[in-house]
């Protein structure tokens, strides 16, 4: 097993390995630029090195600082975590060369799946499903007419190097298809540095369920289950949950075979995610895969009983896998819930500063992942990911009731958070009935806010109160206020508001601050 390792990372992941890490009696290596040097991360690590200034490309993006650490560290291996590095196979190349284990797969695996068009291809070798569609770029419009003729419009035109949506044009009908086209590979060249264009027939508000797979360097695949991240936007993940609540046993079987497939169709080892996106009659098609341990993660972790980052670890070094398929058993419901510094109320805008109040939730079936502390400044450099609050239950409506009681227990000052949404998405009915798709979102928020406009009461729980139950986790909030900070009551813009010198000082009204706050 590594003595040490360094992590090639920051935030709640880089935390999150760590933890890892210090079960597992190895010991760890941050790095960090100008503005993490008071980062979490930095101070859980054993040690932590400088590797320049905030903009990634000059800090977490540095090859050659990172390996620098690693050997002035004596690291053995490098966690890449998401994001940054942790899908570049030049990099994972670059650690090989320099004799560190780079804990995810070979460099082959993770060049075969960036390239969305050659991934598919392998994969119609290896008899997955895929969208019909072609697996090599459009040559002509021409080309592009004659297949969508066949297959059918709506099409989907999509970048070869793509993924995350950029690039992508979703085309009606044939007049629209030549400038869609042009304008999709010029965007791929402008994004990638390449114009490589394919096209698929498009799926119409499909559900993206993945599929968590984790392969050992002696040949042994497993699957463990699905994860519905159909709650996006922007192509960015909000609410991820597992199961999916309409993958039943036979479904995800099926799935996860097709899943192991692709892993052993790409030599896959480590942790991997195979997507899929699936229709309205449930029928599901490979969309790609990810080369990286996923940030929602914790779901399959807490549903498998299995700690994911560990095993990534294990796998690195050598050890086959701990278990067969036939002993993985899924069990319970998980939902996690992104929270961003991010103003819901001025579209989502980053919200970065000091964090000068913080109150967080724990308790039953509650997991948290945070990078952040009270008194610590959020940058504005990166990913404006927080921490994921994680409600775990006996089933789905366990899960969610203990997600709303700790949302409501969260608090977060100095900067805006996402963490009212959650709040006002637990509640509506399609969400409850598990009514999802990658359009829901966007949906939401148009109704939303009409409802907001209109102060329309917000659908229920069965069985619960709901009122009732934030009102009460409203007063415990404000109680909590009372001990913490007795003068200081919050203000409308969730900053702290010197009001005056003890507590008689406190005005009448500052209770109902409290509460109005906690509902926000
Ligand atoms: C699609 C699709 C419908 N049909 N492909 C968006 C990101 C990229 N990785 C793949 N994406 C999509 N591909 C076909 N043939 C719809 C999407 C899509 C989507 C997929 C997953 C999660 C959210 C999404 C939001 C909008 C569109």
């Amino acid at each position: 097993m590594f003595k040490k390792i360094l992590i090639a990372n920051r935030g709640e992941i880089a935390v999150r390995i760590i933890a890892a890490c210090r079960e597992m009696g190895i010991a760890t290596v941050a790095v960090y630029s100008d503005v993490d040097r008071a980062a979490l991360h930095v101070r859980k690590s054993d040690e932590a090195y400088f590797i320049g200034p905030a903009p990634a490309a000059e800090s977490y993006l540095r090859t050659d600082r990172i390996l620098g650490v690693a050997k002035r560290s004596g690291a053995e291996a490098i966690h890449p975590g998401y994001g940054f590095l942790s899908e570049n196979a030049t990099f994972a190349q670059a650690c090989a060369d320099a004799g560190v284990k780079f804990i995810g797969p070979t460099p082959h695996s993770m060049e075969m799946m960036g390239s969305k068009t050659r991934a598919r291809q392998e994969m119609e070798k290896a008899g997955v499903p895929v969208v019909p569609g072609t697996s090599r770029g459009l040559v002509s419009p021409e080309e592009g007419e004659e297949v969508a003729a066949r297959i059918g419009y709506p099409v989907m035109l999509k970048a070869a190097a793509g993924g995350g949506g950029k690039g992508m044009r979703l085309v009606h009908s044939r007049e629209e298809l030549r400038s869609a086209l042009e304008s999709a590979q010029s965007e791929a060249q402008r994004s990638f540095g390449d114009s490589e264009v394919y096209i698929e027939k498009a799926i119409v508000n499909p559900r993206h369920i993945e599929m968590q797979v984790l392969a050992d360097e002696h040949g042994n695949t497993v699957w463990l289950g699905e994860r519905e991240c159909s709650i996006q936007r922007r192509h960015q993940k909000v609410i991820e949950e597992a199961p999916s609540p309409i993958v039943d046993p036979d479904m995800r079987r099926r799935m996860g075979e097709v899943a192991a497939k692709v892993a052993q169709a790409a030599n896959y080892t480590n942790a991997g995610t195979v997507e899929f996106l699936v229709d309205r009659e449930k029928n599901f098609y490979f969309l790609e895969m990810n080369t990286r341990l996923q940030v929602e993660h914790p779901v399959t972790e807490l549903t498998t009983g299995l700690d994911l980052v560990h095993l990534q670890i294990r796998i690195a070094a050598g050890e086959k896998l701990p278990f067969r398929q036939s002993d993985v058993e899924m069990r319970g419901h998980a939902i996690e819930c992104r929270v961003y510094a991010e103003d819901p109320d001025n579209n989502y805008f980053p919200s970065p500063g000091k964090i000068t109040l913080l109150l967080e939730p724990s308790g039953p079936g509650i997991r948290r992942d945070s990078g952040m502390y009270e008194g610590w400044n959020v940058p504005v450099d990166y990913d404006p990911l927080l921490a994921k609050l994680i409600g775990y239950g006996s089933d789905r409506q366990q899960a969610i009731m203990r997600l709303q009681r700790a949302l409501g227990e969260y608090l977060v000052a100095g900067i805006k958070t996402n963490i009212s949404l959650f709040q006002r998405i637990l509640g509506d009915a399609d969400f409850l009935e598990g009514k999802l798709d990658t359009g829901y979102l966007d949906r939401w928020l148009a109704k939303g806010n009409q409802n907001l406009a209109s102060r329309a009461p917000e659908p229920r729980l069965p069985g619960v109160e709901k009122t009732e139950a934030l009102e009460a986790v409203a007063a415990i909030a404000g109680g909590l206020f009372a001990v913490l900070d007795p003068v200081s009551p919050v203000g409308k813009n969730g900053s702290i508001v010197r009001m005056g010198s003890g507590p008689t000082a406190v005005p009448s009204n500052w209770k109902q601050k409290g509460r109005s706050e906690a509902l926000r």
